[in-house]
Parts: structure tokens; C-alpha cells; sequence
């Protein structure tokens, strides 16, 4: 049975996305290799629940320091751990922060893909690949946009993602490597980043509801996004290594919402009036911003029977309703991080 088990490495596992694709992997019983960074403090949280003691025998997910500056690590890596899919979703993945870090962005976000392509080449392995392209990459061409809408980012962080896009499409071609590029739209859920605008607004409705903050500082209400539930995502990513060949694929709601809406149904949900607690401030709206991002999934659903059932307003009282019961087991006083004023 053991010999059958196929082997995963997913770069940024400690991420939403990494900790749900972990979860799926190792329920079809995979064995899951993580690549996680040193960290002065614990950065496992969203994984914590899926640790298992590397002394057991027939344990199932191992974790391995590494960075994706670092290539020599990632052949090393993937030369001792002989992975059949790899999913590299490590970046930094924040849009505004890459205005502040647009060099760091590019090495992380852009040029580790290459890293992680050549490591698969040095390496030897035979293994399957999926690269976590975004919807950014779309950036100022307007909705709907599918597998075939030129691209125009808008960021470091698009453009850093457009280079990982085409090095990943440029392999698959030139080297015959089962290289595929998921464009995936905003997804979200309790375990999203707190800097994220989801995230940010239903952090803000729990903390208000439990009257340990007043106020929550927004910037441009007015972008539209196409917002999903992450579980659903990993899943579609999952299914992309599956196909017979090597394909991109967009996946999306189809569904538009703008920040509004979502902040409207977050504060009604825990009992709020939007309007009493939030104030706008310049430094979070982006010096290129991205108004209207609205995927057409057909291709998903068609050829990997794709589909999604959660839309932005239940999400919006999942994610709230996470948020109020993650405060209530903390208990008071509530204490927020700090973090740069731009996120
Ligand atoms: P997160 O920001 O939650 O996670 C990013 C992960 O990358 C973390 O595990 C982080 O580690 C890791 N990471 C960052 N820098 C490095 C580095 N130098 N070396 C190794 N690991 C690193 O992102 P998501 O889970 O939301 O997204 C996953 C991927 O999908 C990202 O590439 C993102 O850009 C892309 N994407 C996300 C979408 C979304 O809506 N969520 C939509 C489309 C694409 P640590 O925990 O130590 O910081
Ligand atoms: P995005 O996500 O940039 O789409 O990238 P984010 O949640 O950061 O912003 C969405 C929209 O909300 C507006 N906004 C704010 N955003 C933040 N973060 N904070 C605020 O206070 C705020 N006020 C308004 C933004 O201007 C923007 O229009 C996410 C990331 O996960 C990327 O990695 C991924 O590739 C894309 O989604 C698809």
C-alpha cells in the first residue's frame, strides 16, 4: 500500500491556501512535504491541527526549513523527497505591501518560480506542477475574464506573478513538463491573512460586537471583486494535476460583489451599522488599483467538472462567525498586532 502512496511538496503550506491543500491531500492519503521558513516565533498555526510527531511510524506530513530564495535548498529538497506533484503557492502574496517591497516581491513572487522549475529539471524527478497564478494578472483589462483575456497587471505583485506565469506556460512547452497555471480569483475563509480586506472587515465586526475597537479604517470601497471560499479552491488545484494534460484554467465564482457589499453584510451579520464605525484612510488604497475583476470559470466546470457553492455573502457570515467565536476563546483585553499602516 505504502509503495502506491503518491508524494506531494507544497511550497507556502503555512499559507490559507497551503494549510486547505495539506488538509485534501493527506484525507486521499498522500504523503505531504511542506516547505515552512525559520521563523523566530511559530509560524504554523493553520497547520497546527495537522502536525504529526515525525517519531511515529507512517507519518504523513513532514515539514522541511527551506526558503524559495534559496535554490540549491529546493534541488536538495526535491531530490531527497522525490515528490509526484509539487504546488508551489509560497509568495508574498499582498498586493499593496508589494508597492512597499517591489523588489522582495519580485524575487519571491516572480524569480522563486524559476528556482523551483530548475530545481525540478536538476533534480530528475518526474512530478507534475501547478503554479498559483492570480486574476491580478488581469489587472486594468475589464470583466469578464477568462483563460484567453490578455493580461494587464497592476502591481509589482501581478507583474512578479506574470513572470512566474509564462517561465511555468515556457517549460511545460519547451521541456514537456506536466506545468500547469491555476488563475485563481479571490478566495477566502477564517484562516485568510488578517491584512486581507475579507479578513481585515470581519476581524473589525467581531472586535466592535465585543466592544474592544470603535473604528475600522478602509480605503477604495468601490473595487469589485469575484470572492469564493478557499476549501473549494484547493480542491480545484487538486483536480488540475488530474487532467490528462497539462491545460490553465481560471477559477472563479462568476459572481461580483465590491468591498461594500461584503462590509454591508459582514457588520449586518454581527449586528452593525457599517456606517457608525467605518472611516476612510488614504494610505490603503493603492497607487494602481484593480477595480473590477469578475472570472468566467466555464472552462473549469466543463472540463474538471469544477464548481463552486458558496457566494460572497455566506462567506462574509462564515468568515464573521469565525471571527466572533476566535475573539470569545481569546478573551478580553483584546490586543491587535502591530503592523505598518499600509496593509
Ligand atoms: P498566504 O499569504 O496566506 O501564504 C503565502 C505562503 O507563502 C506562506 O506560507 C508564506 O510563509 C510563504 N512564503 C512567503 N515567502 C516565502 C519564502 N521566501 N520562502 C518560502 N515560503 C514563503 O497566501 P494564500 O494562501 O492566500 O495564497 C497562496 C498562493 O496563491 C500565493 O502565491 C498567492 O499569491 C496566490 N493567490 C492567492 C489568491 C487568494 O485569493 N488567496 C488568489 C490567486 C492567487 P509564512 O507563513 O512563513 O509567511
Ligand atoms: P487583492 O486583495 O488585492 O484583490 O489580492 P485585498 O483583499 O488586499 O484587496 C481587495 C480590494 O479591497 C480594496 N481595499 C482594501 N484592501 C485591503 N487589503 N485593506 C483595506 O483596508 C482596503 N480597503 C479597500 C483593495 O484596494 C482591493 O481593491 C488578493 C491576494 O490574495 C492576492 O495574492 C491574489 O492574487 C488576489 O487576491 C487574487
Amino acid at each position: 500500500m505504502t509503495s502506491e502512496r503518491r508524494k506531494a511538496f507544497i511550497t507556502g503550506i503555512t499559507g490559507q491556501d497551503g494549510s486547505y491543500l495539506a488538509e485534501l491531500l493527506l484525507s486521499k492519503n498522500y504523503e505531504v512535504h511542506g516547505l515552512i521558513r525559520r521563523s523566530s516565533s511559530f509560524n504554523t498555526e493553520r497547520i497546527d491541527h495537522l502536525y504529526q510527531d515525525p517519531h511515529d511510524p507512517d507519518v504523513r506530513l513532514q515539514l522541511h526549513y527551506g526558503d524559495l530564495s534559496d535554490g540549491v535548498r529546493l534541488t536538495t529538497l526535491l531530490r531527497d523527497i522525490e515528490p509526484d506533484e509539487i504546488y508551489n503557492l509560497g509568495a508574498q502574496s499582498h498586493v499593496r505591501v508589494s508597492f512597499d517591497e517591489p523588489v522582495h516581491t519580485a524575487e519571491t513572487t516572480g524569480a522563486s518560480t524559476i528556482r523551483l522549475l530548475e530545481a525540478v529539471r536538476q533534480s530528475g524527478v518526474g512530478c507534475k506542477f501547478y503554479q498559483a497564478s492570480t486574476s491580478e494578472l488581469f489587472g486594468a483589462t475589464p470583466p469578464p475574464q477568462n483563460e484567453s483575456t490578455p493580461f494587464y497587471p497592476r502591481s509589482p505583485y501581478g507583474v512578479a506573478k506574470l513572470y512566474s506565469y509564462w517561465i511555468t506556460k515556457n517549460y511545460r512547452e519547451a521541456y514537456g513538463l506536466f506545468a500547469v497555471n491555476g488563475i485563481l480569483f479571490n478566495h477566502e475563509s477564517p484562516r485568510r491573512g488578517e491584512t486581507f480586506v475579507t479578513r481585515k472587515i470581519t476581524r473589525a465586526a467581531a472586535a466592535i460586537k465585543a466592544g474592544v475597537q470603535d473604528h475600522l479604517y478602509m480605503g477604495n470601497l468601490d473595487a469589485v471583486r469575484d470572492w469564493g471560499y478557499a476549501p473549494e479552491y484547493v480542491e480545484g488545484m487538486w483536480r488540475m494535476l488530474q487532467a490528462d494534460e497539462p491545460e490553465d484554467f481560471v477559477l472563479a465564482t462568476g459572481q461580483e460583489s465590491t468591498v461594500r457589499d461584503f462590509l454591508i453584510v459582514a457588520f449586518e451579520h454581527a449586528g452593525l451599522d457599517w456606517e457608525k464605525h467605518v472611516r476612510f484612510d488614504p494610505r490603503y488604497l493603492r497607487p494602481t488599483e484593480v477595480d473590477a475583476l469578475i472570472g468566467d470559470p466555464s472552462k473549469a466546470a466543463e472540463k474538471l467538472g469544477w464548481r463552486t457553492s458558496v457566494n460572497s455573502a455566506e462567506l462574509a457570515r462564515i468568515m464573521v462567525d469565525a471571527d466572533i467565536e476566535r475573539l470569545e476563546c481569546q478573551g478580553r483585553p483584546y490586543i491587535d498586532t502591530p503592523r505598518p499602516s499600509t496593509a
